[in-house]
């Protein structure tokens, strides 16, 4: 048995570090309801962020060309103290079908099987997914290693179709065929499985982990939607050569057109496993010239791909496998796996940590700056109006009559002010339904439908690409014509909180602002993606191919998404950014009520005076224990880093004491 990995106690960590965060969140949304600072809309993106938080899962996808010993590497790094050789992997091409190796509490342990037929259907990968029936399932039990390496014989499983059924799948080329030796066969083996599903109560899968397996021979080129929307999603993607053969013709096509550009932008984490090290172990006389000629084939590999020796990994999966299956320490050192362990449970679960709190900062920090705001203001005010109540002289009637006077007129200025604020606010709903009904999703279906019904009678590939970029110009035209609507709404909303700032001092609140750009950008990354594939792939892509159809649908369902995610975060922008300025418009009614019910009291006894202004120092007091438990929450979420306060000039150390200095 192996001993418990670093990248095992990482990915404990993590999970626990994502709860651990989740609850801080809870408590921060329990704090805005107690003292009634929530609203629907902040309370749904708050709920929002704990579910992401946990159900987030860390995705390694492992790529390469066939045979460079994927799916040993995925035994020998996670499954080795099953005492097995779980996944198939033997000499030539094995794992037929992409493999997603995950833990399904609800469901158990099985694996799910899609039939290649299913690559001839419209719906997308990730719907049937959500239809287990359409799967072929097979049950079996985690703790019998037989049972399960049984089953996952099916991950290997082929079956022979004349070369027109392997055409018209989009998996069969005479260009391809030739350079495999396969032109003259009546039929061809093509996988009897599109894709795998398999969940099993493995600790680091129960702790959030998901592996995605792919199969070497030109599946990547063959199922756009495991390029352009597997792979992206993926949080690291290890890439696997061989030693002994050094960076091959077809690894590197499959480096420029699937890795490199993924992970360059900075999107994903990158490891290079140069694998089967122990192949050079017996050509070396000595350990020193092993170790140099190892070292001098990562600088050539390094050079060859254009990246940082840092990112490459020199391994021996199987013998790892083996040293772990046997508990041979010494083995296990000269494997060197622990080197591409330690670099994942570092590096990618760091980075998987900083993509979540960045969303946290994204989608929460607004919140919780509003939230300190809030409390600090309300606590200025309701003390300057208590420490200037305490110092009336209740004696003089004349001067509380005259208060009492000008608190009434100022209550009815306000209550003139919030006639025009419900009135801006229903222009301002006005300019915000015509930015929603710019990014209506029926405005894009319909688009998208036109563009489908052209694409379907070009008869070129470049008639379809003109297509296709028409499609995307029109996308990007109807984002282009919410700017304008954008930059309306934008307007309007800071006018209403510049009066309330200029009338009653209110707080000056920077309204968050929503932008359209980045939604642009990314649909023109897509559509540029979409060409590289269409470029890349090593299946000649007649007109009419699956593939092609195949890629434009998963582009489509793609810039879909994307637009479907302006208007989702767009209505989210719309719902929530008046609300900090609603609180603020409470507030200040309850502090001219609570002036008013101290001047009234005054006049009707001493004690009701006392009475009332014993209340408000109860009251200021409560905001104070507001604000501490603010702080200690904001702590909490925080952790190690100073997400928010680290630019707060309104963090207070010692709130109470100031307080008690003006008593
Ligand atoms: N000598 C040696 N052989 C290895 C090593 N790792 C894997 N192999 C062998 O290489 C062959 C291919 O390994 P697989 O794990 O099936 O490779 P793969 O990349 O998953 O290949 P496909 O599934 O076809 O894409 C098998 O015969 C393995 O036993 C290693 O570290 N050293
Ligand atoms: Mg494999």
């Amino acid at each position: 048995m192996s001993n418990p990995t670093s990248f095992q106690d990482n990915l404990f960590h993590h999970a626990r570090w994502r709860r651990n965060l989740g609850a801080a969140l809870e408590r921060y949304n329990t704090w805005r309801k107690q003292y009634s600072l929530d609203d629907p809309n902040s309370t749904n993106t708050l709920l929002g962020m704990i579910e992401n938080l946990s159900s987030d899962r860390v995705t390694l996808a492992f790529v390469a060309e066939f045979s460079r010993g994927k799916s040993e590497l995925i035994n020998a790094l996670f499954f080795g103290e099953t005492g097995i050789r779980l996944l198939p992997s033997t000499a030539g091409r094995t794992t037929m079908s992409p493999t997603e190796l995950f833990y399904d509490e609800n469901e158990g342990s099985y694996i799910r099987l899609l039939a290649i037929e299913t690559r001839l259907e419209e719906t997308p990968l990730n719907a049937l997914k959500q239809e287990p029936q359409r799967w072929k399932q097979i049950n079996f039990d985690p703790n019998a290693p037989d049972q399960m390496q049984e089953a996952f014989k099916e991950l290997v499983a082929v079956k022979q179709v004349t070369k027109a059924e392997a055409e018209q799948l989009g998996l069969f080329d005479e260009r391809l065929a030739a350079e495999y030796g396969v032109e003259n066969s009546t039929h061809i083996e093509i996988p009897r499985w599109r894709h795998a599903l398999i969940s099993f109560p493995h600790p680091l899968l129960k702790e959030g982990l998901t592996i995605l397996d792919t199969p070497g021979l030109n599946a990547l080129g063959s199922e756009p939607e495991l390029t352009l929307n597997m792979l992206p999603n993926a949080q690291a993607i290890i890439f696997v050569i061989a030693a002994d053969t050094g960076v091959t013709k077809s690894d590197m096509e499959m480096w420029t057109h699937h890795v490199n550009k993924a992970t360059k932008a900075g999107r994903q984490g990158l490891a290079i496993v140069m694998n089967k090290i122990d192949l050079m172990w017996d050509d070396m006389t000595s350990e020193g010239n092993y170790q140099e000629a190892i070292q001098s084939q990562v600088a050539i590999t390094a050079k060859t791909l254009g990246v940082s020796e840092d990112f490459i990994f020199p391994v021996s999966a199987k013998q790892a496998l083996l040293a772990k299956i046997r508990n041979e320490p010494d083995l296990i050192q000269r494997s060197r796996i622990d080197e591409i362990e330690k670099y994942l449970a570092q590096d990618i679960i760091q980075q998987r940590q900083k993509i979540l709190m960045d969303s946290i900062e994204k989608d929460i920090g607004f919140l919780v700056t509003e939230s300190f705001n809030l409390v600090e203001h309300n606590y200025a005010k309701s003390s300057k109006q208590l420490a200037e109540l305490k110092q009336l002289d209740f004696d003089n009637k004349e001067m509380i009559a005259n208060l009492v006077k000008d608190t009434q007129q100022q209550q009815e200025i306000y209550l003139d002010n919030i006639a025009q604020f419900k009135q801006s606010r229903e222009e301002f709903a006005l300019q915000f339904s015509a930015l929603t009904k710019a990014l209506s999703p029926k405005r894009v279906e319909l688009l998208i439908k036109a563009s489908k019904h052209e694409i379907s009678k070009s008869l070129t590939t470049h008639g379809m690409k003109q297509t296709m970029r028409k499609l995307f110009d029109d996308l990007r035209e109807l984002l282009q014509d919410c700017v304008e609507s954008t930059q309306a709404t934008q307007a309007m909303v800071k006018k209403i909180h510049k009066q309330f700032h200029d009338d009653y001092g209110f707080q000056e609140i920077e309204p968050k602002l929503f932008k359209i750009d980045s939604y642009q950008a990314t649909l023109e990354q897509l559509f540029d993606d979409g060409e590289d594939f269409r470029k890349s792939t090593r299946i000649t892509l007649t007109e009419q191919s699956l593939v092609v159809k195949k890629l434009y649908d998963t582009l489509i369902f793609k810039a879909y998404d994307i637009i479907n995610l302006a208007n989702k975060d767009a209505k989210t922008w719309g719902r929530n950014v008046l609300s900090p300025l609603m609180h603020q418009i409470i507030a200040y009614k309850k502090q001219l009520e609570d002036r008013m019910v101290v001047l009234g009291s005054s006049i009707e006894s001493k004690e009701n005076l006392a009475e009332n202004l014993g209340r408000l120092d109860r009251e200021l007091n409560l905001i104070i224990t507001q604000r501490n438990e603010l702080n200690a929450i904001v702590k909490e979420i925080e952790g190690e880093t100073s997400l928010f306060t680290k630019n707060a000039s309104f963090l207070i150390n010692d709130i109470s004491r100031s307080y008690v200095d003006f008593l």
